[in-house]
């Protein structure tokens, strides 16, 4: 750090970011972009992607969200102790995102069709999960500590035992890896604030 992240008034695709900065005692500034803003273009055409969360680590600015915890992996350690850990760490990571897209497109493309749909299949990619948080024994996906791969998982679930409270019963090593990252001390602290209560999830007004 210092960090600041640039991004609009919602959890979205910086959930995952703020707890793992929070857990790390990383402190970071916010930029809220305001929609309305937004459209005006001039902050989207700066975007390397034209499209937001940017994060600034003083003069260095960085795009994509997946690429943000990876570079806050790097910074604060929690990338794995070796190469192969690392790669294992790369891919639950793709893992989370594959399903953090199942996701959204379900809250911004099909909601109202698609929600029971949706939480029907959901034991079928959560028992991915479950199944390599079982064999990992330590409570994390990979290694012994958490990484930022834990961190993207963590708060995918979160959203998910918004949009369906009972989602984990069936999966006794995640619910029990969602209780123990929440009365994590600063992980706690964070999800109790003001900062973190008011965003939304999603830009919709959906969850
Ligand atoms: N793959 C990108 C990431 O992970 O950061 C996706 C970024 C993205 O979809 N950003 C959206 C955005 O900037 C908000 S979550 N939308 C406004 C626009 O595209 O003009």
């Amino acid at each position: 750090g210092p960090y600041t992240i640039t991004y609009f008034g919602v959890r979205g695709r910086c959930g995952a970011m703020r707890i793992m900065m929070a857990d790390q005692g990383q402190e970071w500034k916010e930029i809220v972009v305001d929609f309305a803003d937004w459209m005006k273009g001039d902050l989207k055409a700066t975007c390397v992607f034209g499209q937001l969360p940017k994060l600034e680590d003083g003069g260095f600015a960085l795009y994509q969200s997946n690429a943000i915890l990876r570079h806050l992996g790097r910074n604060h350690d929690a990338y794995g102790k070796d190469g192969k850990e690392a790669a294992l760490i790369d891919m639950m990571c793709d893992g989370v995102e594959d399903l953090r897209l199942k996701y959204v497109k379900m809250i911004y493309q099909e909601y109202d069709t698609g929600k029971d749909v949706y939480i029907k299949d959901l034991p079928n990619h959560l028992d991915k999960f479950e199944a390599v948080m079982a064999k990992n024994k330590t409570g994390f996906l990979v290694g012994d500590k958490p990484s930022f791969a834990d961190y993207s998982l963590f708060e995918v679930l979160l959203n998910h035992l918004v949009l369906c409270s009972s989602c984990l019963d069936t999966f006794p090593s995640l619910k029990s890896f969602v209780e123990k990252m929440s009365a994590r001390p600063k992980i706690k602290t964070f999800l109790d604030s003001e900062a973190y209560k008011k965003l939304p999830i999603n830009g919709n007004g959906k969850q």
